[in-house]
């Protein structure tokens, strides 16, 4: 793990470059509906889309609580340029980290950890999104080799992939959650095709898109951990970890909504001074500062606990629920301030606000998440 003041540092380099390269970049990455390669390259030598991945796989083996605080700053930034290495550090490796063999942690993690090589996550489908356990991508054996069919949709950064985590059944619908395993399967495999991605309502220059396998043969070694029956489960863990990581974006973007909320307030003249001067705006920022503060604390609090080995299932999805709930208040409140002009281009709050809408639906919805909340509280009660 690297040597605290090392983490500061980190903190501080992607703290600048978020306001020196990120922001002023922002507009024409939505315009191009592209990240430009040298920003990816700098984002690649910053260290980031190997934050989780441990250092003796040449990623940065950041603890949770650090992974978090690097977050936060990256968040203040539009989230797509997040989105380019979420996968890698995020569900797309998750599962590589909690449940892989070596021998698949050595092939694949060191070039993930690079950049040069970007990981998906391929669990959703038609038929099963908030239901996942509801998947029906079949994985069938036939001698040292298993055959992939099926459609997994909404995968985010499929389009540029180079490895999908691919969650299939291995036994038949009946038997529920423990018929799925989990498979790495390399891109360039035949029986792949990734369809054009989605036209979004934001998230510009981040893609997303369907994964259609059609029998596409992989060899046994391709199943993770080698153990059918335990991808559910390997899907779930690594849902934990990234909803907190969500969180920590919600928590960096809330932040940034606030400062461009303050700036806007402060120039903007009305009834002849600034409308930060109104107590009735000033009541909008105030409730924001302390639903973005309380968010923060939550995910440091929740990370911590996670550092220290602790159960996170239910404090993971309270704060993926809160925070992104508050975030979105947030972004309504700093779009009213504005008026009008939050409705046009001219100010980031528009674009931002398409931006932050999704973060309250995937990697589960709100919803899912009070799901998530209410069965461990029965739990605890029931133990
Ligand atoms: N960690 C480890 N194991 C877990 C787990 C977790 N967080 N959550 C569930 N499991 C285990 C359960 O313990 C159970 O195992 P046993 O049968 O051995 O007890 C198994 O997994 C099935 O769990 P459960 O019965 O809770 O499954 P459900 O089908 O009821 O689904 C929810 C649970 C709703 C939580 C799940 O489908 C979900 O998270 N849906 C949202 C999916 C999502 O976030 N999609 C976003 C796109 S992916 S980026």
């Amino acid at each position: 793990m690297p040597q605290s003041d090392t983490v500061e540092h980190m903190v501080d380099a992607v703290r600048r470059f978020v306001r020196e390269v990120l922001i002023p970049a922002e507009h024409q990455v939505e315009e191009d509906d592209d990240i430009p390669k040298h920003i990816t390259d700098e984002l690649g030598a910053l260290g980031l889309f190997g934050m989780t991945i441990p250092e003796e796989y040449d990623g940065l083996g950041l603890s949770m609580y650090e992974e978090a605080r690097v977050v936060f700053e990256i968040g203040y930034a539009s989230p797509v340029f997040r989105s380019c290495f979420g996968t890698s550090n995020g569900v797309g490796t998750l599962g590589i980290l909690a449940d892989g063999t070596e021998e698949q942690r050595r092939k694949y993690l060191p070039r993930i950890a690079k950049g040069q090589m970007l990981a998906s996550f391929c669990l959703t489908e038609p038929d099963a999104g908030s239901d996942a356990a509801a998947l029906v991508t079949r994985a069938v054996r036939e001698g040292e080799e298993y055959v992939i069919n099926g459609t997994k949709r909404f995968t985010t950064n499929s389009p540029h992939a180079g490895v999908f985590t691919v969650f299939a059944r291995t036994a038949p619908r009946e038997a529920g959650p423990a018929g799925i395993s989990a498979f790495l399967v390399d891109r360039d495999t035949p029986g792949i095709t990734v369809a054009p991605h989605y036209k979004k309502m934001g998230f510009r220059g981040s893609h997303t898109a369907d994964v259609i396998f059609e029998n596409c043969r992989v060899p046994a070694a391709a199943l993770l951990g080698g153990r059918e029956g335990v991808g559910f489960k390997t899907a779930m863990k690594s849902l934990d970890h990234a909803r907190l990581h969500m969180a920590a974006v919600a928590v960096g973007l809330a932040e940034r909504l606030i400062d461009e909320g303050v700036r806007y307030a402060s120039e903007r003249r009305q009834f002849g001074k600034p409308i930060a001067d109104f107590q009735m705006i000033q009541a909008m920022l105030a409730e924001s500062e302390a639903e973005a503060f309380a968010a923060r604390a939550m995910v440091e609090k929740a990370s911590r606990d996670k550092d220290a080995g602790l159960r996170i299932v239910k404090e993971s999805a309270c704060c993926k629920f809160f925070a992104t709930e508050a975030m979105w208040r947030i972004a309504d409140r700093v779009m009213q301030i504005h008026g009008g002009y939050g409705y046009i281009k001219e100010y980031p709050i528009e674009r931002l606000f398409r931006d932050a809408r999704l973060l309250r639906i995937y990697e589960g919805t709100s919803q899912i998440q009070q799901i998530i909340i209410a069965r461990e509280m029965m739990r605890e009660k029931a133990a």
